[in-house]
């Protein structure tokens, strides 16, 4: 698996976007340049190199779009795509906000996986995006963390484990079925992962923080309401 660093990221986001790249971090640019080569915190390292263990993913001709419904508990948020933007932050080393088109510069990652619904329903979609774990790379989690906590612009939240965030096929994804992510189904940007049932699979992300531990209240929106919290298939 090819895995992308902080320091690649950087260059694919161009020097152009440094400035506003790092722009959240107290640190001066010296001080950023400097971390770079840093080592991994240990447990975030060896996360990386774990979580490896790929799904078998599904061939195209069996994708069937009228097969994945709208599933939303409340209205379809309203998102400028030119304003949208994502911030990750928590106990990581670069809290950072990037918006569509700096998420677009990263590593391009597709897969063909089956939605499962806890509802009783299930379909086979592709989803097209990046990794999470590519994120992860660019804020750099400190030791300790050991959850992910999605808020989304409908105020949907909810919580994974760090191993399964990193996994290499949980993306965060921008296009679905070969076209541009609709909106009903969580544009800009929503979670998709083949490990995971779909209430765990938060549409229109808009903060991803990197945590050492959940907050009271904080598992999820169905979670908190007595669904599983892990939500493995
Ligand atoms: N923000 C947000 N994300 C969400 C939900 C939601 O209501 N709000 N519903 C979840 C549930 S229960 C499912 S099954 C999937 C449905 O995704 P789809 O509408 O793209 O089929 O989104 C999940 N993510
Ligand atoms: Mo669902």
């Amino acid at each position: 698996m090819n895995q992308l660093n902080r320091r690649q990221a950087i260059q694919l986001l161009g020097m152009s976007s440094i400035g506003y790249f790092l722009g959240s971090c107290t640190n001066d640019l010296t001080t950023q340049v400097g971390n770079l080569s840093e080592p991994l915190n240990q447990s975030f390292g060896e996360l990386l190199v774990r979580s490896q263990g790929l799904i078998p993913e599904f061939s195209a001709s069996v994708i069937d779009p009228k097969a994945l419904l709208i599933n939303t508990y409340d209205l379809t948020p309203k998102i400028d795509p030119i304003d949208y933007k994502l911030v990750i932050d928590g106990e990581v080393k670069f809290p950072t906000e990037l918006n569509l088109f700096n998420l677009k510069k990263l590593p391009f990652a597709s897969m063909i996986m089956q939605h499962v619904c806890v509802e009783g329903w299930a379909a086979i979609v592709q989803w097209g995006g990046i990794r999470l774990r590519d994120l992860a790379q660019i804020v750099q989690p400190k030791a300790g963390v050991r959850y992910v906590l999605f808020g989304s612009a409908d105020k949907y939240t909810d919580s994974w484990d760090l191993a399964s965030a990193l996994h290499p096929q949980t993306l965060l994804a921008y296009q679905m079925n070969g076209q541009p992510l609709p909106v009903e189904n969580g544009a800009p940007l929503r979670l998709a992962a083949p490990i995971k049932l779909g209430y765990k699979q938060s549409k229109w992300v808009t903060k991803i923080s990197f945590v050492s531990q959940i907050p009271q209240g904080g598992k999820g929106y169905w979670e908190e309401q007595g669904y599983e919290w892990f939500g493995g298939i």
